[in-house]
């Protein structure tokens, strides 16, 4: 059974958000689409207290895209972003949530962030998604939204450890694109078997 995993598509990544990936808003028309070809949806939000160790204003000296040394090891920093029950961590208003079954919060634990649908960024800390899909069943899952050199990534390469088949929808997707990470993230996805597909396919 297919499913559709819709990455952090809010106002902070959006054009005139604090950390606004580029042209993050196009794919909103995009996934309202493939909305309608799925019986499953679930959705993730990023969700940071105040704060937050992934923000460069919580580091003395550090600005944002910096790195920091973190208990579980290299971590870019940010700026303040999608404080929990602040506009910028509200859904794009465009974004069509009615049909989404789970919203999975990610990031709200103060002191680890939080890319992956499936593990906070030390690599062990569990969002409970696995448990999720495989009580329902579902083994295929379409990954589109915000970041794709980031969560996008993350999420797709924990699931596929995990032993979902997952894929992203390529032109309902869009990257930061910080040194280069865009291309390297195509080509991890690439070496771990990732799916890659377009909406029309779907
Ligand atoms: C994301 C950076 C920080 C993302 C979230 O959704 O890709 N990127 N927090
Ligand atoms: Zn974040």
């Amino acid at each position: 059974m297919k499913a559709l995993l819709i990455v952090d598509v809010q106002n902070d990544f959006c054009p005139g958000g604090s950390l606004e990936v580029p042209e993050g808003d196009r794919i909103v028309p995009v996934i309202n689409r493939l909305i309608e070809k799925f019986d499953h949806i679930i959705q993730t939000q990023d969700w940071h207290p105040e704060g937050h160790l992934s923000f460069a204003s919580s580091h003395q000296g550090k600005s944002p895209y910096d790195t920091a040394e973190m208990d579980y090891g290299t971590q870019v920093l940010w700026p303040d972003h999608c404080v929990q029950g602040s506009s910028g961590a509200d859904f794009h208003p465009d974004l069509n949530t009615t049909k989404t079954q789970v919203i999975i919060r990610k990031g709200f634990r103060k002191s680890i962030d939080s890319y992956s649908t499936f593990f906070e960024n030390d690599q062990k800390t569990s969002t409970g998604l696995t448990g999720y899909l495989r009580e329902r069943g579902i083994t295929e899952l379409y990954t589109v939204g915000l970041a794709t050199d980031f969560c996008v990534k993350w999420s797709a390469l924990d699931g596929m450890e995990q032993g979902f088949n997952m894929h992203i929808v390529e032109d309902a997707v869009q990257g930061i694109d910080l040194n280069g990470s865009l291309e390297q993230a195509w080509k991890e996805l690439g070496d771990a078997g990732v799916g890659v597909v377009s909406a029309a396919e779907l």
